[in-house]
């Protein structure tokens, strides 16, 4: 596949992404071409994965939901051992749907505890609050509109209660296998001993399941791919053609990875202004868009093993989908 070419480098207006901008630059310019799930969620492509959520075909959230509906007195009871209070950090919290139902039951049983949802949409993070501030006007909130690694640096600060890490939602599943491991380093080097975390995981199954929950038949994850390139084209004044780009999805059985692309339905050339870069895709061309792992039980401990945590609760739906895990530092 032929190469990009980079024209005379512009200067980029100062309240674009500078991280949007250094993944284009580089990103469409490797072989294959690549551009992050990260940048998937603008307002529209937020609405769209709110969407997706609900739908039949993503069988993702219900399960979770039936996880930590099913199992909230027990992951109460792991949170309060020695009877200290907890501090809730949850990286990604979106509309908080899920956490609602743990915060719910928290409430009931008046455990003592605060709340810190994070979240890279300022959208998603002001819906949450209002919705919270409504239903429990006591809950302690310190919400913070940040993304998870600059969030992490909260995790540092002293404090007598135990950090509760939430991390719902399969995200873990959007990083590379070294990157999920650099992430849980990461959060062990900033916890204290007794700190938790809980990360969803999806699990391993049968592969149609999991192939349709990304090719659903509404054509949810389709438009939410391709708004990726919507983004682009507002943000740094290029001019994709979302007609000319379909997407395509992958589910490999042997290493757990369902992968979205973006296909070139022609040869093209694509203007990225802002960048004063020229893009040529060949027919058939691929940009890749997302990697969305799936886990075995095998897999899911020997990541705490490797990261320097104890697995000391695992807590899956009726038919074993999905996966809410403890790991204790
Ligand atoms: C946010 N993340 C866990 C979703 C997933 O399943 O990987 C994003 C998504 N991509 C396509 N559909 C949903």
């Amino acid at each position: 596949f032929s190469e990009s070419i980079a024209l005379e480098p512009q200067t980029v207006s100062s309240d674009i992404d500078p991280a949007l901008v250094d993944e284009v630059r580089t990103g469409l310019q490797q072989t294959p071409k690549r551009l992050s799930s990260r940048f998937f969620y603008d307002a529209e492509g937020s609405r769209i994965f709110a969407e997706i959520m609900r739908s039949p075909d993503y069988y993702l959230t219900r399960s979770e939901y039936e996880v930590l509906d099913t199992h909230k007195a027990d992951l109460l009871r792991q949170f309060m051992l020695d009877n200290r209070p907890f501090e809730l950090v949850e990286l990604g919290a979106g509309d908080g749907l899920k956490t609602k139902i743990l915060i719910g039951h928290f409430e009931d049983q008046q455990a003592d505890f605060t709340y810190a949802p994070i979240d890279i949409s300022v959208d998603a993070l002001e819906g949450l609050v209002v919705d919270l501030r409504k239903q429990w006007p006591d809950l302690q909130l310190n919400p913070r509109h940040d993304d998870y690694f600059s969030a992490l640096e909260l995790l540092s600060s002293e404090s007598n209660s135990r950090k509760v890490v939430l991390f719902l939602g399969s995200n873990i599943g959007n990083f590379a296998p070294d990157e999920a491991i650099a992430f849980y380093q990461q959060l062990h080097d900033r916890l204290q001993p007794g700190d938790l975390v809980l990360t969803g995981f999806d699990l391993q199954k049968h592969p149609a399941i999991i192939h349709t929950a990304y090719n659903d038949r509404q054509g949810l994850t389709r438009a939410f791919n391709l708004n990726l390139l919507r983004r682009i084209n507002r943000d740094l004044d290029a001019n994709f053609d979302l007609a000319a780009f379909d997407h395509y999805e992958t589910y490999n059985p042997e290493n757990g990875e369902a992968r979205s692309y973006l296909v070139s339905q022609k040869a093209q050339t694509v203007d990225v202004n802002a960048l004063g870069m020229q893009v040529p895709f060949q027919y058939g061309e691929i940009i890749h868009t997302e990697i969305s792992r799936k886990f075995t039980r095998n897999q899911i401990e020997e990541l705490a093993r490797q990261t320097g945590f104890a697995m000391t609760g695992w807590f899956t739906d009726g038919k074993s989908y999905f996966a809410d895990v403890v790991f204790e530092k």
